[in-house]
């Protein structure tokens, strides 16, 4: 019965520019959110306009002269009650069902989606491309600073855009078109919520579990991403970018540089970035607290007891000792640690760069 309403649905939905409350779409779900919207609000425009009338009418019409008692006590009329109960049970349901369909559509991602994860903190974005490790800042205080000079004048809207450009060649949140998308969010913090409003796509990043969103991008270009939740002082600073590429292979160009590391850096720098990129985040922290694997902080030069094919040795922590536990993990296995540091492969620069990185965390 609800395929009847369709053709009124989509005609609301062939919204195809921008519109009062939303920038034009650009995705899969734009014209089922977009229909789902508008129908509820202009069913609500309807009868906000209807029942306020009828009052008003009412209460001139009705009016008794003054000083009179009133004399009518109608209390029943079946067809009315029939009428104001059953059609709003109706629209009730068209709601729900109509939302129910788009929430299971886009609760449940296609099988050969691509996934990316969005890591939310105060204040910022970070990407991360699972098939070669790349981890992209949102980089919100350069779109933010692009965006002031545009304000204050300082920035032509054509600097502006070389500046943007610059910026996305290794930042923001990239994918290509027409392919199915996963997002998993996650928050290290406090809640945050991931939202593209050109794709009618939003997710809340809750610290502690990992939520997930999709969609397929129809059309190339640079589109607003931000968090709409709530998240202290800097949150409206969370912007950053989403950017649709035209092609697969110029996603996969842009991934490539992406995930380069830039040879300017200071090595200890260099070594923090493949800290987070190859995953050792996970199991070594910076802090001093334990996790799967010893702490970072203060770890060279301290003295380490392991076991080695069953063997008690000590050792301190060195350049040699850093190269061989990245190297062969399973060789030498610290005491009061599980022998289940994977082999991860680094290049020897990176061990380079992650062995400086240890150093400067003190001794
Ligand atoms: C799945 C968890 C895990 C990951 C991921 C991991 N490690 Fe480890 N790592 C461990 C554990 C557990 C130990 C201690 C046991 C041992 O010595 O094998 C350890 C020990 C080490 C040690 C010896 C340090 C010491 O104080 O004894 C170094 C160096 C090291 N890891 C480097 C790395 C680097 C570099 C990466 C990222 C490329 C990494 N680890 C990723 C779990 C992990
Ligand atoms: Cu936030």
């Amino acid at each position: 019965m609800m395929h009847f309403f369709n053709p009124l649905l989509s005609h609301w939905a062939t919204q195809t520019g921008p519109s009062f409350w939303l920038p034009a779409p650009v995705s899969n779900f734009a014209d089922t959110v977009d229909g789902d919207f508008y129908f509820v609000y202009w069913v609500s425009i309807f009868f906000l306009v209807l029942i306020t009338a009828l009052l008003v009418i009412f209460m001139m019409k009705f009016k008794a002269p003054e000083g009179q008692k009133a004399t009518s006590q109608n209390d029943h009329n079946l067809i009315l009650e029939v009428a104001w109960t059953g059609i709003p049970v109706i629209l009730s349901f068209m709601m729900f069902w109509y939302g129910y369909k788009g929430y299971v559509a886009m609760a449940t991602a296609p099988s050969n989606a691509m996934t990316v994860t969005a890591e939310a903190s105060r204040w910022l974005w970070n990407f991360t491309y699972p098939t070669n490790g790349a981890v992209v800042p949102g980089a919100s205080e350069d779109f933010n600073e692009i965006r002031m000079g545009i304000r204050d004048g300082s920035l032509t809207p054509e600097a502006a855009a070389e500046r943007e450009a610059k910026v996305l060649e290794k930042a923001g949140l990239h994918v290509p078109v027409n392919t199915p998308v996963r997002i998993k969010v996650m928050a290290s913090d406090v809640l945050h919520s991931l939202f593209i409003p050109a794709f009618r796509v939003k997710k809340d990043c809750v610290p502690g579990r990992i939520g997930e969103l999709w969609f397929e991008a129809t059309e190339p270009g640079v589109y607003d991403l931000l968090c709409t939740e709530y998240c202290g002082q800097g949150h409206s600073l969370m912007h950053s970018k989403v950017v649709v590429h035209e092609s697969q292979e110029s996603f996969e160009k842009w991934l490539e540089v992406a995930a380069s590391y830039d040879e300017t850096l200071p090595f200890e720098q260099l070594g923090e970035i493949v800290w987070k990129r190859k995953g050792c985040v996970s199991c070594h922290s910076l802090d001093g607290s334990n996790k799967v694997g010893p702490t970072w902080q203060g770890a060279f030069g301290s003295l380490r007891q392991y076991t080695e094919n069953g063997v008690a040795g000590s050792t301190t922590v060195d350049e040699a000792y850093i190269e061989e536990s990245i190297r062969y993990p399973m060789k030498k296995i610290a005491d009061g640690y599980p022998g289940q540091m994977p082999v991860v492969k680094l290049t020897d620069k990176e061990i380079l760069w992650v062995t400086e990185f240890i150093k400067s965390l003190g001794k």
